[in-house]
């Protein structure tokens, strides 16, 4: 296992020397964010990168995200230009020395949140979503906490349009498509893809999500068999469906796991949840559990502490301050040393 850090590259308040003192990271996940969603990632733009992030001390395994461009998830003519480029960006990370590349495969929207400061009853404030506030929004005038300066109101209104009527099953064969399209530039990059789990797993606004389950993930390595086409376990997106199991899923897709999200959520109701500290007792998840039956199932991928809670007077970016996602850093890494030696006692 290696203990990871998302940083957001030069924009991120944080820097790369905080994120080396905290213990037992090997480095961090991180993307080029100026480069516009469907263009190839020059290499050299890559090893400046990987250069910096070297030079702090710490490795740059990990890509998250490379974007999926929408005309791929629509299954549009222009889609097989977007694949080939997005197959040259995966040789080029190859090149660099990235072994795991993050990305989605959600229709307009990656995660949705209603509330990004909520305030918990322990001082800190945290991100929280409700479903029937969320469901109360007028589709024709979003606002979405996160997301309004990501689209311009009739780009996004176009957007979700080009999707109306997509069924679940077109969806997933334009992933098919865009999986097939890319395997052969993984396998010589010696990347793995992980696809992250919709967040939260369920349809949104009418637009189709299709990486929900355990049922979704028996399908897609059906559909796509190669090893490089891999999963983020992302705990506090799959986990938000009362389903889903995390610890028996943690279990079953181990061998496919290259990168998990370790991320603690706390149920209000069916559907509403708080994120909070990553720790078991405080939350809704079987931390513990989940770490469990990963290394018991042979996971020996990347790890990295996901939403923190603002802690201490931080106001970071939503989800991404430095203190609660140390924190959990810490707390993650000593779950795994336990299980670990505990493994290792049982066989000896
Ligand atoms: C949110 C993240 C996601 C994730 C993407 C991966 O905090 O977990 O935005 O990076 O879905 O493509």
């Amino acid at each position: 296992m290696k203990m990871t850090f998302r940083w957001y590259g030069e924009g991120d308040s944080i820097p790369l020397s905080y994120i080396r003192e905290i213990p037992n990271l090997s480095g961090v996940v991180t993307a080029i964010y100026d480069i516009p969603v469907g263009e190839t990632w020059p290499l050299d733009r890559i090893l400046v990168l990987k250069e910096k992030v070297n030079a702090a001390g710490l490795e740059m395994e990990v890509i998250e995200s490379v974007p999926v461009h929408e005309d791929i998830k629509l299954g549009k003519p222009s889609r097989d230009k977007l694949i080939a480029n997005y197959a040259q960006t995966i040789e080029n990370l190859g090149k660099a020395g990235v072994r795991c590349v993050c990305y989605n495969f959600m229709p307009v929207f990656d995660w949705l949140r209603t509330n990004l400061h909520t305030p918990l009853a322990d001082g800190s404030n945290a991100l929280s979503y409700c479903h029937e506030e969320l469901m109360a929004l007028d589709v024709h005038n979003l606002h979405l906490p996160g997301w309004d300066e990501s689209y311009g109101s009739e780009e996004l209104e176009a957007l979700i349009s080009a999707y109306s009527g997509m069924s679940h099953e077109t969806l997933f064969e334009n992933l098919v498509y865009f999986l097939k399209g890319i395997m052969p530039s993984c396998r010589k990059a010696g990347i793995n893809m992980a696809i992250h789990p919709d967040d939260p797993p369920w349809d949104m606004f009418s637009l189709p999500r299709i990486i929900t389950g355990k049922e979704s993930y028996e399908r897609l390595f059906c559909a796509v068999p190669d090893k490089e086409n891999g999963i983020t376990l992302c705990t506090g997106s799959l986990g938000a469906a009362r389903e889903n199991n995390m610890v028996e899923l943690a279990r079953l897709l181990a061998p496919r796991t290259y990168f998990a999200h370790l991320r603690q959520i706390a149920f209000t109701d069916t559907r509403d949840f708080y994120e909070c500290g990553h720790m078991t007792d405080v939350g809704s998840l079987d931390m513990y559990g989940i770490v469990k039956a990963l290394v018991e199932n042979g996971f020996d991928g990347y790890v990295r502490p996901d939403h923190g809670r603002n802690i201490w007077g931080e106001d970071g970016k939503p989800g991404y301050g430095l203190f609660d996602r140390a924190l959990g850093a810490c707390y993650l890494s000593g779950l795994f040393e336990a299980v670990q030696k505990n493994m290792k006692k049982e066989t000896e």
